[in-house]
């Protein structure tokens, strides 16, 4: 390993922060792309109301499309919510979708949470479908939270997003890599580790044991939270590619959210099994579960090796266009 510095030169990093307000730019979701999204969720609620009225059915998004991190061409995430059983087997929505018009309707339904999938091809737009998993609403709110409390989090993501998945590194469920919302809880952590700390833990404020399902949501009420740090977005690219590359103890160390810190795979029982060797990231709400036990062995060091050469090219002075240049198999 050749010697990785600490820092970038300032002109080097002012070069990649104004790189980065760029790409940004070119990321952001354009109005048309929110109101085509709007228009899906209200069709998907007619189609089912209509179908089966009397239940008290609910079409919530959740995911990108509601949490400031979403592209254009992000999938938009829906949770349907309701009282009645006659929804469980996701089948059921499948057929009524289909005769709906809807292509590509596949189900999932031995994932973790059984989908639906299908695409919109008169909105353009690729859906995930689950029923009454309201753990997603909620952790959904956490992160819109966490990206509003500081101007510099949602640039970062997407940005870091936006390289997972031009290099491969975001498709939990057939790619074997990490999904975007891993991505997300260990850019969020690796911001409340900062000294002084860009971002604060939502979970610790105000909790006198209000159960599971809490963290500290009014925003406004740390608005400026952050300030004390004057980190750059150059300097916290190459501070959290650091860290994932040369920094972090993949053998040892879990990423938490909730504790805004590192834990030690011994103190979760994470030390045995297949956790032993996958990049640990706790879920938030439910600590059990380890977010980045989707990635193998051989993931987590295809992983490690994309983290090195984005450092390097970094410290080379490539830009980020070409950084982010799509994964081609030599
Ligand atoms: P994209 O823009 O679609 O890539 P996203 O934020 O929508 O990013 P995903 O589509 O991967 O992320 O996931 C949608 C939401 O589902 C995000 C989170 O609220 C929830 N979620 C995803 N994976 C898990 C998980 N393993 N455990 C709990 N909630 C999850
Ligand atoms: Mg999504």
């Amino acid at each position: 390993n050749s010697f990785i510095p600490y820092f970038l030169e300032p002109q080097q990093e002012d070069n990649i922060s104004i790189d980065m307000i760029k790409l940004y730019q070119e990321l952001l979701p354009k109005k048309e792309s929110h109101d085509r999204r709007i228009k899906f969720v209200k069709l998907m609620d007619r189609l089912m109301n209509t179908e089966w009225p009397d239940h008290d059915i609910k079409a919530h998004v959740f995911g990108s499309s509601v949490n400031d991190l979403g592209t254009s061409s992000s999938d938009v995430d829906l949770c349907i919510t309701t009282p009645w059983n006659g929804l469980r087997n996701v089948k059921t929505l499948a057929k009524l979708f289909r005769k709906s018009g809807m292509q590509h309707v596949v189900c999932v339904p031995r994932a973790k949470v059984p989908i639906v999938r299908l695409f919109d091809p008169e909105l353009q737009l690729s859906c995930d479908i689950n029923v009454n998993n309201t753990l997603a609403l909620q952790n959904t709110k956490m992160i819109k939270a966490y990206v509003a409390l500081d101007p510099r989090v949602r640039p970062l993501i997407m940005i870091i997003k936006h390289w997972t998945k031009q290099r491969l590194l975001n498709d939990a469920a057939n790619g074997g890599t990490l999904s975007s919302y891993t991505w997300t809880c260990m850019i969020i952590n690796f911001l409340q580790q900062r000294q002084p700390p860009v971002l604060p833990v939502l979970h610790h404020i105000e909790n006198e044991n209000k159960g599971e399902d809490y963290f500290f949501d009014n925003v406004e009420k740390l608005k400026g939270f952050g300030a004390a740090n004057q980190e750059s977005l150059g300097g916290l690219l190459f501070a959290f590619f650091r860290r994932f590359a040369v920094e972090f103890d993949y053998h040892t160390q879990v990423v938490s959210v909730r504790q805004g810190r590192y834990l030690l795979k011994t103190e979760k029982g994470w030390d045995t099994g297949r956790n032993k060797m996958s990049l640990c990231v706790e879920e938030p709400f439910n600590v059990s579960r380890n977010l980045g036990n989707s990635a193998d062995i051989a993931s987590v060091q295809g992983l490690r090796c994309e983290f090195q050469r984005f450092l390097e090219m970094l410290i080379a002075g490539e830009d980020l266009e070409t950084i982010c240049a799509p994964y081609r198999a030599m």
